[in-house]
């Protein structure tokens, strides 16, 4: 039972030590459960497979060998126990360290900065703390199927869809739909959480290298599903606050125009 108990214990300490100075987080928990199943998965399949294969060629059947079965043996107490306890334990074990990393992935930490995401047939809305809007979608003709994802948002050859994230801060996504059910996937970070009309989600992240990176909707929405996605551009915190400020010249508000005429010839049509 105290064994029990250790290994219960082992499984939310060893949960709790994640490494911050990974890319993103919280792919670096997925990463610790993904190897660990793995491990037990190969082993598991190993001990399975290996003897049944050997006892099925063993025993085979023969013409006028051992056609009535065996009448001798009766189960064996000790391997019955065995195969009962360890499986148990492997089961206790990934299910107690499972259920610590989920909690971990559903909590976002303390200091987590709030991004409100709207998703809508196709494209998003990003709104910031102080009510700085971005919204990503594809702005030239989406008809244009042959439009590869940068030049579909892209005027005069700049990318437009950015949604700036400060580097190494946690981000606490609020998520609602404005029309279907779309889903939110940070690529780096590994999470994916759906955005349902009517009602508020949430997930959260940290990127901690600026760079670009991607965001996918990852429900199946509507004809134009596959344009749906934006690009998250981290940059040292410094520098996200002045682009919040929007001390930095702004590309999005061209965007938004943009989407906005778009958006209004729709209607007309
Ligand atoms: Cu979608």
């Amino acid at each position: 039972m105290k064994f029990l108990v250790f290994l219960l214990l082992a499984g939310l300490a060893f949960a709790g030590e994640a490494d911050v100075n990974v890319l993103a987080r919280p792919h670096d928990l997925w990463e610790v459960i993904y190897k660990i199943w793995l491990v037990i998965a190969v082993v598991i399949y190993i001990v399975v497979a290996v003897p049944s294969l050997y006892f099925m060629i063993k025993y085979r059947f023969k013409p006028n060998e051992r056609e009535v079965g065996d009448q001798e043996h009766e189960g064996h107490w000790g391997l019955e126990a065995l195969w009962t306890i360890v499986p148990l334990i492997i089961v206790l074990y990934l299910a107690t360290h499972g259920f610590a990393l989920f909690t971990q992935m559903r909590k976002p930490p303390e200091n987590a900065m709030e991004l409100k995401v709207t998703a809508f047939a196709w494209g998003w809305m990003f709104q910031y703390p102080n009510g700085k809007m971005v919204i990503a979608q594809a702005i030239k003709d989406t008809e244009d199927k042959k439009c590869k994802p940068d030049e579909c948002y892209s005027v005069d050859g700049v990318f437009q869809n950015y949604a700036y994230i400060p580097a190494g801060v946690p981000i606490k996504a609020v998520l609602t739909s404005q029309d279907v059910i779309h889903s939110f996937y940070v690529q780096p970070a590994g999470v994916t959480q759906d955005m349902v009309p009517g009602r508020t989600t949430y997930t959260w992240f940290q990127i901690n290298k600026p760079g670009e990176y991607w965001v996918f909707c990852r429900e199946y929405c509507g004809q134009w599903h596959s344009r749906m996605f934006a690009k998250l551009k981290v940059v040292p915190k410094e520098e996200f606050e002045k682009w919040l400020k929007g001390e930095v010249a702004s590309l999005e508000d061209k965007a938004f125009k943009i989407v906005k005429n778009n958006r209004a010839q729709e209607v007309v049509r």
